[in-house]
């Protein structure tokens, strides 16, 4: 009897064995989640990083990271932000809820990671494989401010390949995915934000989980 309780003991402490080792190797990164608590640029072990592009062609050799970080309160307001002064390309994760008011209005729900290109830039959202293997990407961009301008246009590249791509009109949003994308511990994902030919009232969210 013992030992039949012996073999039962073991055998239960081998599947919990297996099952942990499952749910350790099945991670998760997800955009505001990852980036809400951030406190400090760059921040330690994030695989997120935010960054603007303006010569015009979109390959990450042309990227360069936002230079300004302020954490908890930007220009005011209850966010987290990277931004560009000069270029006015930024990212923002909002703590409160925020309406916009001014040429039209929106409004953001807290969590919410807002973004707008530049002037003459592109924004765009890295994130940096910590793994080695397959991940699955799902996210959601929506145009917010549809008051004016012409709306944006959007890629997802995998290093320096565009995997999808796509052109929102004002007011508009679209959802964007791929699956079992190879990827290497020197591999980035960018999701690349444009503003077509009109800068005006560009603003977006963006929701993005990867999953390997
Ligand atoms: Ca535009």
């Amino acid at each position: 009897m013992k030992k039949i309780k012996a073999v039962l003991l073991l055998s239960l402490f081998s599947l919990m064995g297996t099952s942990l080792n499952t749910w350790a190797d099945a991670m998760s990164w997800n955009l505001a989640r990852d980036v809400v608590f951030i406190k400090s640029n760059p921040a330690p072990n994030s695989p997120w990083a935010f960054m603007q592009n303006a010569s015009g062609t979109n390959n990450p050799e042309n990227y360069t990271l936002l230079p300004f970080f302020k954490a908890d309160d930007c220009n005011g307001n209850p966010v987290t932000c990277w931004q560009d002064p000069a270029s006015r390309a930024h990212v923002s994760v909002h703590f409160k809820p925020y309406t916009f008011t001014g040429n039209g209005t929106f409004s953001l729900t807290p969590g919410s990671v807002a973004f707008h290109p530049g002037e003459n830039s592109q924004t765009i959202i890295r994130w940096s494989s910590p793994i080695v293997g397959e991940v699955n990407v799902l996210g959601r961009v929506n145009h917010v401010h549809d008051t004016c301008g012409d709306g944006v246009a959007w890629s997802l590249n995998v290093d320096g390949t565009v995997i999808q791509s796509g052109s929102l009109a004002r007011g508009k949003g679209t959802v964007f995915s791929a699956t079992k994308v190879p990827v290497t511990k020197s591999s980035a994902l960018y999701f690349v934000l444009d503003k077509n030919a009109n800068f005006s009232c560009d603003t977006s969210t963006i929701d993005m989980l990867i999953t390997n």
